[in-house]
């Protein structure tokens, strides 16, 4: 890829790393970005995929398209989840093979390790033990997408790489209060939170329509809405000018990595980096992590809610904790750059600069 016209097809630009990637290859001068979107182009149909790798022939891809969501979601949307992610990653994978691309970045995720492996995750504990039960469709897909990438390799001599971030967040993120990653969940629930405590319901209705959560209102348009159906929904969610509900017991860890450096990270691969050199994976992370309680007491300061944080014990922790071995990529020569609280500022002021938010 040092040639800034190659021809490199990102798949889900739109999406939280999708549109990162962009970002970085655009601003590092790359010319001739191929895009297409769920609209244009169905990444589950295999003919459609197949017919688009033939008449684009990209040189490079990078594999972001995912049905991707938090635990709520993974939970909720079991069958979707697995089978958009096994379509998606199939056909992408099998067509840019038939198509002649040089190299692929096939994105996983670091819930393809077991629940309870050994701290810190080491790329080879892949398929050791069992998966956490909350993400395991997911999970089964992306590990299905690595094998795919592993055994193309082999028998095709393909150059197609497998990268395992930490979960991500950062501006690009989705804000839903019940699908959303933690980070961007916490953020939304503590500002909300601090709005209605202030008082300024119409900033309320403004959030609610700008990001979604409507459906619990039924009829209802939010604009139209008293300050008490305000509290009152918002209460449905666990927000009120008091508290803010969290889920689980707030004693898992996350290790969190920002976009940026994600998309930072997957290109220097794409550069420098070639199949088989360090194994079938090879994983993205700070090599730090924090407890749910440690993160969520960062977001409501950042946020200044002054309330209360609770638990609800009911709500899945999923995995207990999930903190990548980055020793591999770091011998390659990259390290993450971003610290935890200069990412958040940046995905915090992404939320509230958004219509309504403020
Ligand atoms: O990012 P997250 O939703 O997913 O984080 P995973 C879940 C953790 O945050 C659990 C706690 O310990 C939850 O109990 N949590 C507390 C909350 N309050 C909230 C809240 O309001 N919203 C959310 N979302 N969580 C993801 C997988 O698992 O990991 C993805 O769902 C992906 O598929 C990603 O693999 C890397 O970290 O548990």
């Amino acid at each position: 890829m040092k040639n800034k016209n190659a021809k490199i097809y990102i798949a889900g630009h739109k999406g939280l790393v999708g549109s990162a990637l962009a970002r970085k290859l655009e601003g590092d001068g790359y010319s001739n970005l191929v895009f297409r979107d769920s609209n244009q182009l169905d990444l589950r149909r295999q003919t459609d995929v197949e017919k688009f790798f033939e008449e684009e022939k990209p040189e490079y891809v990078f594999l972001a398209a995912a049905k991707a969501g938090g635990i709520f979601a993974n939970y909720n949307y079991k069958a979707e989840f697995i089978y958009d992610n096994v379509m998606i990653a199939t056909n992408v994978i099998h067509s840019a093979y038939k198509a002649g691309v040089k190299k692929l970045i096939n994105l996983g995720s670091s819930c393809i390790y077991p629940r309870l492996a050994p701290q810190p995750l080491k790329e080879e504990y892949l398929l050791t033990a069992k998966l956490e039960s909350t993400n395991e469709p997911y999970a089964v897909a992306k590990i299905t997408a690595i094998k795919l990438c592993r055994y193309y390799c082999e028998q095709y001599k393909t150059n197609f790489i497998s990268v395992m971030p930490a979960n991500l967040y950062g501006p690009g993120d989705k804000f839903d209060l019940e699908k959303a990653h933690v980070l961007p969940a916490l953020m939304r629930k503590f500002h909300l939170a601090k709005l209605l405590f202030e008082g300024k319901y119409d900033k309320v209705c403004e959030d609610l329509k700008e990001y979604g959560n409507m459906p619990m209102l039924g009829e209802e348009q939010a604009s139209n809405l008293t300050g008490r159906q305000i509290i009152d929904h918002l209460a449905k969610f666990g927000i009120t000018k008091d508290s803010v509900i969290l889920w689980g017991t707030g004693d898992s860890s996350r290790e969190l990595l920002y976009v940026d450096d994600l998309a930072d990270a997957c290109i220097f691969l794409m550069k420098q980096y070639d199949v088989n050199e360090l194994g079938e994976l090879i994983n993205i992370g700070t090599g730090v992590d924090l407890k749910i309680k440690e993160i969520a007491d960062l977001i409501k300061d950042l946020v200044g809610f002054n309330g209360e944080i609770c638990y609800d014990n009911s709500k899945p922790d999923g995995t207990p904790r999930k903190l990548l071995e980055v020793s591999k990529l770091n011998s390659l020569g990259w390290r993450a750059k971003t610290n935890l609280e200069k990412g958040m500022i940046e995905t915090y002021n992404y939320y509230v600069r958004r219509k309504g938010a403020s």
